[in-house]
């Protein structure tokens, strides 16, 4: 493999809505430069980066994947990204290890709401751009559509650089506007081959409208350009070529491309402009000036080879063996086999320039996120900034006395993916995880079997209940046992009254005369407390509550602790009943973002879940609708949200507080919890 330096480097991430063909065209872009010996296809599970087990049975891409092209004396490194939204982290990181993005879009569904979530994460990262409308040879493409479509709703900075010649089944050509010529495909093109041609007359009116909207764009970008062009001075190509990618570089521009991934047609094109067009990795500012700074985007574990490691190498050179140091850690790492990956396969390299993104297996104490960097000048770069995750579940093993590999696996698969996170909570009981949504989730249960053999499944969240009091009420609990030798003897009156929400418990001693000695009172204290813990009305803790020990006796010889506290138990129990105590419910705080015109359906769904809304706002594109919710109510929230919306809409909840369920709620709590008490007994 040869070493390229980093002005002989592109750093390019594929990023666009779900199944618009950006894995097939990362592919073709490999095959056709001859840097992969396969073409592969979606259809046959073979292409470059999607070649998990999971992503050949899906046929979507999960992972980010990585390739390379070499094209011009130049590798571009090559960046697959999902597109569906559960797996938006990846979105977010590989276009945090590029240096520019190439945003596809489908020639049938032109702008969707996959292309406008990346779009936002690209103007976040300033990223030059380009576009590439791909499947032009699927039935229904239009090209003129999806231009309108992004002019539209994407940005006004688009500017066509391609023609296509047919469309759909017809799609045969692409008119180039750089050279004037256009480009005929034959059916079984494999090498994305062309022959050049004139351009058909049919097409002569638009490729000259194109030219000019094209040259214009270019000229009004550079003052000294549009005099000249202003003046009708002809402009040399290599100074306008100059001139576009100052534009692009500067976000002013953004080209539209055309082609078919599948069928190579303009991967050519392709190839030469992301060389010619967008930035090389010497051209770009590192995060920070030091000697030597990688960043570690991307864990993998693969089978056979444990933890592969992705970074892309900001500042600095690398040679294969070399030692570097771990800041988070505090560890150095040697590099031995220094790699960069080709799909699944790692080739092996002598060196890294500054700017290339590279991999390594094995490494003991790296993780993702870590920075790489000399030992005497220690740098650690800031988190990628990932997504928050939306949805919740609880997960259960299928064959008990497997939860130990469950909670491994689950540590891994966090490892892999940051925007999957899983805590135990021994409050319910349940093993819960938080992620992006349900495809997500699916996704982390096949791994889970795949990679370390656990079987999981997904389970409802119980939901943190709590009781209280409402009225005050008081009795006696008197435990009292004889039994041949020495007794038992406990006796307190007990009186309860409700305290405010969160105010939590209190014990008031209130013995006088000495009725029950001073050393038995924390005993009653306990008791209360233990049974307080099972509550009265559906087994939850009852929580905001005074309890005050007013009277009682004791024995002299019978009495102890054990008795004291028994009576404190069987006081509450007496007690509580009588006290009005009813069910708490967790509140959330819900924070919705919606189209205006689906903002309807969304509150109306909001209240169908006894949501109380507290208002809306503009908020960018969306409007944003805040409510207060029961979380027993927001069971895949995330996946109605997604639906309601068309996947426009995103949500985010916090716990809000504690309230007073209504009696059904209570009711229907109260009996499942009788039933699992029989189940369980
Ligand atoms: N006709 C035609 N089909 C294509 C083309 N490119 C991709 N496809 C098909 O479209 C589907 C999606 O292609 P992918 O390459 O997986 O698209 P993607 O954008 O990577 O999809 P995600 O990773 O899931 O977002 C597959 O069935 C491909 O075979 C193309 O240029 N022409
Ligand atoms: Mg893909």
């Amino acid at each position: 493999m040869r070493v390229y330096g980093s002005n002989a480097i592109r750093n390019v991430a594929f990023v666009g809505h779900g199944a618009c063909g950006k894995t097939t065209l990362v592919d073709a872009l490999a095959f056709v430069s001859g840097a992969s010996r396969r073409h592969g296809s979606i259809k046959d599970g073979t292409t470059l980066t999607d070649y998990s087990p999971d992503e050949i049975e899906r046929k979507h891409s999960i992972s980010l994947g990585l390739g390379y092209a070499e094209w011009l004396d130049t590798k571009i490194n090559l960046i697959d990204t999902p597109g569906y939204l559960d797996y938006f982290g990846e979105v977010v990181t590989g276009l945090h290890a590029a240096d520019a993005a190439v945003v596809v879009l489908s020639g049938t569904g032109g702008v969707e709401v996959g292309t406008e979530k990346v779009w936002e994460v690209c103007d976040q990262l300033h990223l030059p751009r380009m576009l590439f409308v791909s499947l032009m040879d699927k039935e229904h493409a239009d090209f003129e559509r999806v231009f309108a479509d992004v002019k539209a709703h994407l940005t006004p900075k688009v500017v066509p650089v391609e023609i296509p010649i047919g469309e759909g089944h017809d799609f045969h050509g692409i008119i180039n506007l750089f050279s004037g010529h256009g480009h005929a495909y034959k059916r079984g093109t494999k090498n994305g081959e062309y022959d050049v041609v004139p351009i058909p007359d049919e097409y002569q009116a638009r490729f000259r409208e194109y030219s000019e909207h094209l040259t214009e764009a270019v000229a009004s970008t550079d003052d000294t350009l549009i005099e000249r062009y202003l003046a009708g001075e002809e402009i040399p190509r290599a100074e306008f070529i100059a001139g576009v990618k100052k534009a692009i570089l500067a976000g002013q521009i953004v080209p539209l491309f055309c082609g078919s991934g599948e069928l190579t047609y303009g991967v050519r094109t392709l190839l030469k402009k992301t060389v010619e067009l967008l930035p090389s990795a010497a051209e770009v500012k590192p995060p920070v000036e030091a000697h030597l700074v990688g960043r570690v985007f991307k864990t993998v574990s693969e089978p056979h080879v444990g933890d592969v490691t992705f970074f892309r190498l900001h500042t600095g050179e690398l040679k294969n063996g070399d030692e570097v140091w771990n800041a988070e850690h505090e560890v150095a790492e040697k590099l031995n086999h220094l790699s960069i990956q080709q799909g699944k396969d790692r080739i092996e390299v002598e060196r890294l320039s500054a700017g290339d993104i590279g991999s390594v297996a094995k490494l003991r104490n790296t993780h993702t996120g870590d920075t790489f960097c000399q030992r005497d000048h220690p740098v650690r770069l800031p988190p990628i900034p990932l997504p928050d995750s939306v949805a919740t579940s609880a997960v259960l093993v299928k064959q008990r006395g497997e939860e130990d590999k469950l909670a491994a696996g689950l540590h891994k698969l966090h490892e892999e993916d940051p925007t999957f996170h899983f805590e135990y909570s021994s409050e319910l009981g349940q093993t819960l995880i938080h992620g992006m949504g349900e495809r997500h989730f699916d996704t982390i249960l096949h791994r889970l079997e795949r990679k370390f053999g656990v079987h999981a499944e997904l389970i409802r969240p119980r939901v943190a209940y709590r009781e209280t009091i409402k009225g005050k009420a008081e009795g006696q609990g008197k435990h009292k046992k004889q039994s041949g030798g020495r007794g038992q003897y406990g006796d307190c009156w007990v009186r309860l009254a409700p305290r405010a929400r969160g105010a939590g418990y209190e014990f008031v001693d209130n013995i006088v005369g000495g009725v029950i000695p001073n050393k038995y009172i924390p005993a009653v204290d306990r008791g209360v407390q233990e049974a307080a813990e099972r509550g009265v009305v559906a087994g939850y803790p009852l929580v905001d509550f005074q309890a005050e020990c007013f009277d009682g006796s004791y024995h002299d010889v019978d009495s102890n602790e054990m008795s004291f506290k028994m009576a404190g138990i069987l006081a509450f129990r007496n007690v509580a009943p009588k006290a009005r105590p009813v069910l708490l419910e967790p509140l959330m705080e819900v924070e919705a973002w919606a189209p205006d015109d689906l903002l309807g359906d969304v509150m109306g769904d909001l209240s169908s879940r006894r949501g109380q809304i507290l208002g809306t706002e503009v908020d960018g594109r969306l409007t944003k609708v805040r409510a207060i919710v029961p979380e027993a109510e927001l069971y895949k929230y995330s996946t109605t949200l997604h639906s309601i919306t068309h996947g426009r809409g995103t949500h985010r909840q916090k716990f809000h507080a504690y309230a007073e369920a209504p009696p059904e709620v209570a009711a229907k709590v109260a009996a499942e919890n009788q039933r699992e008490h029989a189940a369980a007994s």
